[in-house]
């Protein structure tokens, strides 16, 4: 299914990551696969999983930097022809951001923080991308959240970057639909990453979901990886500005099941 496609892949930190779900699914189905990682303190764990992936090319990345994200086409146009998609799965704000009431403990720093990394940084990736891209009808992907659309605890500045992410996804698609590139988004259900490790209470949020969602679990970062697969696959070539989730049916839902919901 994506046999001869060039992925760069931007976020896995280790093997948790939603990113290596998505590497995992896609080098299964015949993708060649390239990756960045944020630091040196990530770099060899981002090494060893591309071996296993069957790539040899992992470049440094901080989306914050703009000349890291020049030097990231710069190195892979000395490797690759050309490239077929982009995965961005990042996202970050401050942890004083994401604990305690909106209202209280949001900073125009974290804001700011928030809002470059989790969502400016996706088009600065396609911008920079651009030129790699030309004429071989490329994917642009995203990971979202539910917190964008509704409000949860403690979520807070981040479900704004997400909304921001979310609208780009659809500028980007207007942008960049006459060069023959999709854009879209999935929106996962709550996974144990590294990224949710530092957020309080996120196991009884696991469970909260679980029992809430239609399948009654929650989702594995393989399911994400196989939906990516897709939307980045031919298969998708009609689906653009498009945002799927991959959330065991959560969203969809306003109450879960009275029956096994503790009175
Ligand atoms: P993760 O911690 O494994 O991945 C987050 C990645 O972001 C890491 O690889 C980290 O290095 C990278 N990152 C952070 N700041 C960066 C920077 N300045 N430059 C470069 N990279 C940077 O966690 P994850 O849960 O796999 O997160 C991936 C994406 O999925 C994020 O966008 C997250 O918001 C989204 N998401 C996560 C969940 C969940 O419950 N885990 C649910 C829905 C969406
Ligand atoms: O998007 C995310 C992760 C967002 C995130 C998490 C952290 C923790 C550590 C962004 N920045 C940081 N910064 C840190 O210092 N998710 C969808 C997972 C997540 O995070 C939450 C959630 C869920 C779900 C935070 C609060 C409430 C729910």
């Amino acid at each position: 299914m994506l046999k001869n496609k060039n992925i760069l892949i931007v976020g896995v930190a280790n093997k948790h990551s939603i990113a290596a779900g998505i590497a995992k699914s896609m080098s299964g189905l015949g993708a060649n696969l390239a990756f960045t990682y944020q630091n040196d303190r990530l770099k060899e764990n981002v090494v060893k999983l591309a071996n296993e992936w069957g790539s040899d090319i992992c470049l440094p990345c901080d989306v914050a930097d703009d000349s890291q994200i020049e030097n990231t086409f710069k190195e892979l146009s000395k490797v690759w022809d050309g490239l077929d998609c982009i995965v961005h799965a990042v996202g970050f704000a401050p942890r004083e951001e994401l604990d305690g009431n909106f209202l209280d403990v949001t900073t125009r720093e974290g804001f700011k923080i928030a809002h470059d990394i989790s969502s400016y940084s996706f088009i600065a990736l396609a911008q920079a991308g651009k030129a790699m891209m030309k004429g071989r009808n490329g994917s642009l992907l995203t990971l979202t959240y539910l917190g964008s659309q509704k409000t949860l605890p403690n979520y807070n500045v981040m479900g704004l970057a997400k909304a921001s992410l979310e609208a780009s996804v659809r500028y980007l698609a207007a942008s960049v639909g006459k060069d023959g590139h999709r854009v879209n988004a999935i929106s996962a259900g709550p996974i144990k990453t590294l990224a949710a490790s530092g957020v309080k209470n996120f196991r009884k949020m696991l469970s909260y979901n679980a029992g809430r969602a239609p399948l009654g679990r929650n989702v594995t970062t393989e399911e994400v990886g196989n939906t990516a697969s897709f939307l980045s696959s031919d298969l998708a070539s009609g689906i653009t500005g498009e945002l799927i989730y991959v959330d065991a049916g959560f969203n969809v839902t306003a109450m879960g099941s009275i029956e096994e919901t503790e009175s």
